[in-house]
């Protein structure tokens, strides 16, 4: 056992720097039991003890103590460096102070013995470790729950915590730190609790985990569902899938939230519909200007031939209109038949208004055709001059913006 040989006015300066008044060394102290154990004291002259000693935060009067079970609950006897003088040729007995079993105070960091004194404790490294921690001396007393009294490496005995743990032991059961999980796709905060004897526990906590649309922010990122929210499967929310994938002519996309299909050329979202995608693919049978334009015939007055076009048509999606049809034809004038030429257009009733122009003979001036509009159930005729020459035609829909999916009816005759 390593005794301490500070003198009684050593402790009771050290008593003094804690703001506990000495008290003068008078050497009437009781060292035996005390009626005013804990009363609060401003000095040592205050108690029957001589010792006013700090207890969770107040200074109250204490005793001193010889063994196990002499303090109050909640207290212990801690070793004091000072021996009971000895009676004439007796030996000198070992003797403690009740102090508080503080349990902030035990297993505390330190740098030296003078930040232990609350406890009465001494300033220790582990068997393990290398950090210095208040350990309460058990020369006199038990250790406390949680905790296993055996020699340090001065020789003297400490109370040293059975998970060999200062941050986690019996006294600090319940106590949550945070700590971090990670894997490859990222890191989540989680908790460790300190479970008394047994120790801190894992990381507690969500592992990361591949964004997924959920609502959650899966791989703790800081963000949730990103990469996922607001594209074709997942457009304005979780699982709202943009209709249209696999569909010919149809790529289907989603624009700040909101489904909408990107048709290729020639194919159109003639109903406004996404479920079928871009269901409408316009006619190869016209061109799309004037320079495209290939000839329909020849047809000369009064042969009876006549141009029919019945499967052609202008597509119209909400905000993409398909191109004018333009065809040619050419007029020779061989038997001055009694004939007219005339050029008719046809719109079907479900369809909608067309624009319909044709050209004088030889006249690629569109600005110089005749043109009319031709609404839904009706058919408009228009009748160039009969000059011989190439006629063009020009057949667009009236109002961009209108669905229509309909072919219009086109013919050259004469009568
Ligand atoms: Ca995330
Ligand atoms: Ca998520
Ligand atoms: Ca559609
Ligand atoms: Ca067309």
């Amino acid at each position: 056992m390593k005794l301490f040989f500070l003198g009684l006015a050593s402790i009771l300066a050290i008593v003094g720097l804690s703001g506990c008044p000495s008290s003068s060394s008078n050497s009437s102290a009781n060292y035996g039991v005390v009626t005013d154990f804990a009363k609060p004291c401003a000095g040592g002259s205050q108690c029957e003890s001589e010792r006013c000693i700090e207890m969770e935060g107040i200074y109250g009067c204490s005793m001193y103590c010889y063994g196990p079970g002499e303090c109050q609950e909640g207290f212990y006897c801690a070793f004091e460096s000072e021996e009971e003088p000895a009676e004439e040729g007796g030996v000198a007995t070992a003797r403690g102070l009740c102090r508080p079993v503080d349990t902030q105070e035990i297993c505390s960091t330190c740098s030296n013995d003078t930040m232990c004194e609350v406890i009465g404790g001494f300033c220790q490294t582990l068997p393990t470790g290398t950090g210095h921690y208040c350990l309460m001396n058990c020369e006199l007393d038990d250790c406390p729950a949680g905790f296993t009294c055996s020699a340090g490496s001065d020789g003297a005995s400490y109370c040293y915590p059975d998970t060999e743990d200062c941050s986690c032991n019996m006294l600090r059961e319940g106590a949550i730190r945070s700590c971090a999980l990670s894997n490859e796709y990222g890191e989540c905060p989680g908790t460790i609790q300190c479970l008394g004897d047994a120790g801190w526990t894992s990381c507690q906590g969500e592992m990361p985990g591949p964004e997924s649309c959920d609502g959650i922010d899966n791989n703790c990122d800081g963000n949730i569902d990103e990469g996922l929210l607001g594209t074709i499967d997942h457009c304005s929310e979780c699982f709202d899938e943009c209709q249209g994938s696999g569909l010919p002519g149809t790529t289907p996309v989603c624009v700040e939230g909101a489904c909408a299909l990107d048709c290729f050329d020639g194919f159109y979202d003639a109903n406004d519909n996404p479920q079928d995608g871009c269901e409408c693919d316009d006619d190869t049978i016209a061109a799309h200007n004037l320079t495209d334009v290939v000839s329909s015939g020849i047809f000369s007055d009064c042969d009876n031939v006549y141009m029919n076009v019945t499967a052609a048509l202008i597509p119209g999606g909400s905000n993409h209109t398909g191109p004018a049809d333009y065809y040619k034809f050419n007029y020779e004038n061989k038997t001055f038949c009694q004939e007219n030429l005339q050029v008719k257009l046809k719109v079907y009733t479900a369809s909608k208004a067309h624009y319909f122009c044709v050209s004088g003979a030889n006249d690629t001036n569109e600005a110089n055709w005749n043109c009319q509009t031709v609404n839904p159930g009706s058919t408009v005729t228009i009748k160039p001059y009969d000059n011989e020459g190439t006629y063009y035609i020009k057949i667009s829909l009236r109002n961009p913006g209108e669905l229509n999916c309909m072919p219009y009816e086109l013919q050259v005759v004469e009568s």
